[in-house]
């Protein structure tokens, strides 16, 4: 297998997907072929989804917090957080999972790019509330309100149409800029995902134009292979503990 050198030189940009969290026992996305009791994903991951139906939105999320909250961080996990001991502010991780099995292992320099599925907000955008810590899983039938306005609570999640936050963009390609600017040798690492999804998908690209070196670490090949430089087919828990040297 080749490997990954790590050295004073190396800038690494890592970006997550499912994949990471299927070895912990997390679903992927599209290996469920994006449904959710017969519905695409979309239905319930999506603001018309919310004003259509929030009871089942809530469904939803309140089935993934018991899930999340019952699995553990795996040793693909835990390699990033080494990674991240070992090249310091040379490192940051842009998941698009909102597990939070990321945190819970150890890792800091992160961007959870599509929000976090214990995280909840007002969905009324001139409610003041900040978004609150939430591990609650709401009983079936039940649509949390806000205790400041009364409108209803969303899950403080990316869905399907909205945009993601701009700071965390910004600090993303913040830090490829920073490496090139530093005369660093930048690296751009994705491990379990299908690389279908805007704007994750479009990052392979951006720093590849950056004069970046590309990587891919996934169970099997996908489309998005062709656009990494190398690409190492396998499980991202058994992968990246020894990708890394
Ligand atoms: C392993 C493994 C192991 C398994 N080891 N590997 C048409 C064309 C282009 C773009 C669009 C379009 N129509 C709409 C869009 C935009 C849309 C989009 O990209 N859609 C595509 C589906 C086409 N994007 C958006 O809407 C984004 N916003 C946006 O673009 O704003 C601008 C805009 C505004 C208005 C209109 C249009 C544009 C927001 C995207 C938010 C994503 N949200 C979701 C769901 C909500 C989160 C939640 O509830 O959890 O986030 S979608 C879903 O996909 C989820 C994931 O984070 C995301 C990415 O999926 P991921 O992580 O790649 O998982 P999978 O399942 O796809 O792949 C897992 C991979 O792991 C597989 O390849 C396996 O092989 C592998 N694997 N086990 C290693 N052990």
């Amino acid at each position: 297998m080749e490997t990954l050198l790590l050295d004073s030189k190396t800038w690494l940009l890592v970006l997550t997907g499912a994949g990471v969290s299927a070895e912990s026992g997390v679903p992927t996305f599209r290996g469920l072929n994006g449904l959710w009791e017969g519905q695409p994903v979309e239905s319930v991951a999506s603001p018309e989804g919310f004003a259509k139906d929030p009871l089942r939105v809530w469904r939803f999320y309140s089935q993934r917090r018991a899930g999340a909250a019952e699995v553990s961080p795996n040793p693909g996990h835990t390699a990033l957080v080494e990674w991240e001991r070992h090249l310091g502010d040379r490192f940051l991780l842009a998941t698009q999972n909102v597990d939070g099995l990321h945190r819970r292992a150890g890792s800091q320099r992160i961007v959870e790019m599509h929000g976090n599925l214990f995280t909840t907000r007002c969905s009324n955008v001139d409610c003041k509330r900040a978004p609150f810590p939430d591990t609650t899983v709401y009983p079936d039938g039940t649509v949390p309100g806000c205790k400041d306005c009364g409108s209803l609570l969303r899950p403080h999640i990316v869905w399907f149409g909205e945009y993601l936050d701009p700071v965390d963009l910004e600090t993303i390609q913040g830090f490829a800029q920073r490496a090139v600017k530093a005369g660093g040798r930048l690296v751009f690492l994705a491990a379990g995902t299908s690389g279908v999804v805007y704007p994750a998908s479009g990052m392979v690209d951006q720093a590849r134009a950056m004069g970046g070196e590309t990587w891919l670490v996934n169970l099997e090949t996908t489309e998005s292979a062709l656009r990494f430089k190398h690409f190492i087919q396998g499980k991202s828990g058994e992968v990246l503990p020894k990708l890394g040297r």
